[in-house]
């Protein structure tokens, strides 16, 4: 791979030259070597029974030519695209929602007392979901009404939340957070999840050979279940990650592969599952092991993240990320990475490769994700004993430090940001004192100074240029004075980049939001965390409905959302519950529907009809970022603002 072609950014490009001057193969190397298939590309693929993988032909110019060859089974191009997109909504859904649950049973286990290791953190925010789950937070005792125990709380709360997974009537608790006529829309179209897991193993069922070969109705499938994924399994997971770990607000820290220390002991947590991560901070941070670190001849520890997980340690500990999905190789090859501890998503089954070629330990942690590999070390993750493990783990980076090769390469690149914003900063920074939560903000969209609020979320993907889309895109977006709230991957970009300081708004930024960022002190891109934290958007969102002035449903707003570089089936997830929520979505690089142009047209107008959001793709990134003005732009016309 030529490295000025694959990323816009120097400490990657310098470490995919220092790769290749040690002949070791990365994402980069393998995105030139190994070619997509057209056919999968374009979404007609499919191998769900033993007669196939039947691929169906491809149409020409968006319409189906003189061959219309179908499956053995009699599918066309329409069913076979709408079940590979429903099962990737489900393949995503599941992997948010496994993390959510795994966090609701830590913290049912915490509200029982049956681990030491987490702890109610963040009361507040425990007693403002607890009535959402229908838990009282206060008792009438002889007429007189006092608060609740906390613990009994917890543990209701806990109980409940388990209960989301797998309830056997009703449907999810967290969707009464949404906008009332959005609630109604879900009830008239009949996609209100009943509960997690059932809305996932339903697209399994529906999907399978010989069950639902309508579209729309698989769709309408595909829907419910990224909606128990937004509304319900990584709602729940960020707000009890809150309740454990601490609801973030805005801290300053570094950036980049260049946050990695010669002469620290460098461990780099990556993955998703804070549950790990938060006890490897505690751990890292304590003195006994800072000076064993010292004993073995280091200055310190330097603890990183790459992938979501950098996001959660971010946003609460400010601990800086070391880089994005695609840089998670090169952190490896700067020859100063002591340990690698990974859990679940997002993990290059390569990373093993690479480690191999320097002192590193890798060192894999959940039941769910191991590795074959001889050199990779498994030391299973318990809540039981949390803090046991974690320290085990550090200390064994600790020792690994002296077994370093000669040849330490660090980028020198690192940049400073601000992150850690969520609901209540941006309530703190642009509400009001008096007249609605989020009533500076939504003044400033009537006013014309914000012109609208896009979320640009998801990963990177070794298809495109590393960084370009997502820089180019944001930067775009606050030039035509559009404000950003950025998660996951996207986030780490834009801190990278330079984009998460209150300053860049002067650099980057149109006047009016330029403006409105110098007043009060933020950053023109908000980061608001990792991919289940893409919650917090839907509930920004919500509170900007409900502050008044744009309309009565998410739909209304001059908003849009983007994932401009996104590869991974949860980035389908999210894309559809936006949709589903009413947001403009558009995705970069390329999207496996050209196949099905009839379903295409199904995801990219018609839904609109529906839920008043739709899909779009787009990979120019300038392109893009104007389709999400020009919505945004309708949408205050039709608002007459
Ligand atoms: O959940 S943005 S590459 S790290 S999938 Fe993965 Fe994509 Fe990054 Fe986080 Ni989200």
């Amino acid at each position: 791979a030529d490295p000025m072609e694959a990323s816009i950014e120097p400490s990657t490009q310098e470490m995919i030259r220092r790769a290749q001057q040690l002949n070791i193969e990365t994402v980069f190397d393998r995105a030139v070597t190994m070619k997509p298939c057209a056919i999968g590309l374009q979404g007609i693929c499919c191998k769900n029974c033993a007669m196939g993988p039947c691929r169906l032909p491809l149409p020409k110019d968006g319409i189906q030519g003189e061959d219309t060859r179908k499956g053995l089974c009699g599918a066309t191009a329409n069913t076979i695209c709408a079940r590979n997109f429903a099962r990737m909504i489900a393949a995503g859904a599941a992997a948010h929602s496994d993390h959510g649950r795994n966090v609701a049973l830590t913290f049912l286990e915490a509200a029982k007392g049956t681990t030491k290791d987490y702890k109610i953190k963040d009361p507040a925010k425990l007693i403002q979901i607890a009535p959402y789950f229908g838990v009282a937070t206060t008792v009438e005792e002889d007429g007189v009404v006092k608060d609740r125990d906390l613990q009994e709380i917890a543990l209701a709360v806990a109980k409940k939340a388990v209960n989301e997974w797998g309830k056997p009537s009703g449907t999810l608790d967290y969707l009464k957070r949404a906008p009332q006529p959005l609630q109604d829309k879900w009830i008239e179209e009949g996609v209100m999840p009943r509960n997690v897991d059932r809305e996932i193993v339903e697209i399994m069922h529906r999907t399978h050979m010989g069950v639902d070969q309508d579209y729309k109705n698989l769709m309408k499938q595909g829907t419910r279940a990224s909606l128990a994924d937004g509304w319900g399994g990584s709602m729940i997971g960020t707000d009890l990650q809150d309740v454990m770990f601490g609801t973030p607000s805005p801290l300053q820290a570094e950036a980049n592969l260049g946050v990695m220390k010669e002469d620290h002991v460098n461990i780099i947590v990556h993955g998703h599952e804070p549950l790990l991560s938060e006890m490897i901070v505690a751990a890292a941070q304590s003195q006994e092991l800072i000076s064993y670190a010292k004993e073995k001849g280091a200055k310190g520890i330097q603890l990183g993240g790459i992938c979501c997980t950098a996001n959660e340690i971010l946003q609460r500990h400010g601990v800086p990320p070391a880089g994005t999905f695609l840089q998670q190789e090169l952190a490896i090859i700067t020859g100063a990475c002591d340990a690698m501890i990974v859990d679940v998503q997002c993990i290059f089954q390569n990373l093993a490769n690479v480690a191999k070629c320097f002192h590193t330990k890798l060192i894999t942690t959940h039941p769910i994700a191991k590795m074959e590999q001889d050199n990779v070390i498994h030391i299973e993750f318990d809540e039981h004993h949390a803090m046991e493990d974690a320290v085990r783990i550090v200390k064994m980076a600790i020792d690994n430090y002296a077994n370093r090769g000669a040849e330490v390469i660090i980028p020198r690149h690192k940049t400073t940001q601000i992150a850690g914003f969520g609901v209540e900063s941006i309530k703190y920074h642009l509400g009001g004192a008096f007249r609605g939560d989020y009533y500076t903000l939504n003044d400033n969209i009537i006013n014309g100074r914000i012109r609208g609020i896009a979320g640009v979320v998801g990963c990177n993907n070794a298809r495109t240029k590393h960084n370009e889309e997502h820089i180019t895109l944001i930067k775009e977006l606050i030039k035509n004075d559009v404000i950003v709230l950025t998660t996951g991957c996207s986030a780490i970009a834009a801190g990278i980049h330079g984009l998460l300081t209150p300053e860049s708004a002067a650099v980057h930024c149109g006047p009016g939001l330029a403006e409105v960022c110098e007043t009060v002190g933020i950053p023109p891109v908000l980061h608001l965390g990792s991919c289940v934290d893409n919650s917090r958007i839907l509930l920004a969102a919500t509170e900007v409905v409900k502050a008044g002035g744009l309309g009565n449903d998410i739909c209304d707003l001059p908003a849009a959302g983007s994932a401009p570089e996104w590869m991974s089936e949860k980035a389908i997830s999210i894309g559809q519950y936006f949709v589903a929520s009413g947001v403009y979505t558009v995705f970069g690089y390329h999207m496996p529907l050209d196949g099905a142009p009839e379903f295409k047209n199904y995801l990219y107008k018609e839904m609109e009809k529906i839920f008043g959001g739709k899909w779009d793709c787009e990979p120019d990134p300038i392109k893009h970022a104007h389709k999400m003005i020009a919505h945004i732009d309708k949408k205050r016309a039709e608002l007459g603002i």
